[in-house]
């Protein structure tokens, strides 16, 4: 994470992480596909209690923090959201939204009356802002984004990766051990960009871009689509850290040349009238 920050990022938000520690699933978890990559990394943390060390160090990189948490119940959420923002956290994203963790994510945040609910116990005396990751693998983001606003949210975080799979037909089998996982990086922007644009007309709170973004001007299409921030994560993985300042100086650019001066001036300007 300080290293994340030392490379340009404004915060950082966490690995997911659980109240017990857990291995997650057996491997093969992660294939590389020419589009993306499809993971089911099966939610591996150190549990709770070991990494809320691990925010106090991060802390020292000067970024914000954002500590993302999944559970089973809206009880176990609300107690994990409560200790990473006792840890020091600046904020919790809620991962309503892993495509593959039997039990956890979209199982949870899947219909509109669990995400609020889920919400609005994390909320109740959580005392830093309140993210909730939500799924693209719905019919409708828009009602599961105007649920994680009555329930309490601060902003929405769209979107986590869309349920896949790859077949080896060598082996005739699924490549993933656990046959299904989450496929991020170029191919998903369009669906993220749909998602935010569809989140931005229907909610009064921000929302955060993610999925695809691997440079300025893919993060500017998710401003302009809506999101007052974006996140990046597997183009770390694909281009290294170095993808942070490219961004960053690319949208820089862009602005100068066309006359932007702040990234609010930018957000959601795609919209009719917006421009
Ligand atoms: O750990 C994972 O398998 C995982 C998570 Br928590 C998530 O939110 N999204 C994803 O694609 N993989």
């Amino acid at each position: 994470m300080a290293e994340v920050a030392r490379a340009g990022a404004g915060a950082i938000v966490t690995k997911s992480v659980g109240t017990e520690p857990r291995a997650g699933h057996p491997s093969p978890c992660v294939v590389e596909l020419n589009v993306g990559l499809l993971n089911a990394m099966g939610l591996p943390n150190p549990g709770i209690d070991y990494f809320a060390g691990e925010i106090s160090e991060a802390k020292k990189a000067g970024v914000p923090i954002i500590g993302s948490v999944f559970g089973g119940t809206e009880e176990e959420i609300a107690e994990l959201a409560s200790a990473m923002a006792r840890a020091g956290a600046d904020g919790v994203e809620l991962n309503l939204s892993c495509p593959h963790a039997k039990g956890y994510g979209a199982e949870i945040g899947s219909t509109p009356q669990m995400v609020e609910l889920v919400c609005r116990k994390a909320k109740h005396g959580l005392g830093v802002p309140l993210f909730a990751k939500l799924t693209p693998n719905t019919s409708d983001i828009a009602a599961l984004a105007r649920a994680a606003e009555r329930g309490g949210a601060d902003a929405v975080v769209a979107i986590n990766t869309l349920k896949g799979m790859a077949i080896e037909p060598e082996a005739r089998m699924p490549i993933l051990a656990n046959k299904v996982g989450g496929l991020s990086g170029p191919a998903i922007r369009p669906v993220g960009i749909r998602c935010v644009y569809e989140i931005f007309e229907a909610v009064k709170i921000p929302v955060v871009g993610v999925g695809g973004i691997s440079s300025g001007m893919d993060a500017i299409e998710y401003i302009m689509a809506g999101a007052g921030a974006v996140q990046i994560g597997t183009a770390v993985w694909s281009l290294g850290l170095d993808v942070f300042s490219r961004t960053n100086k690319e949208i820089l650019r862009f602005m100068e040349e066309n006359g932007f001066k702040t990234i609010q001036d930018m957000v959601g300007v795609a919209h009719p009238g917006g421009h």
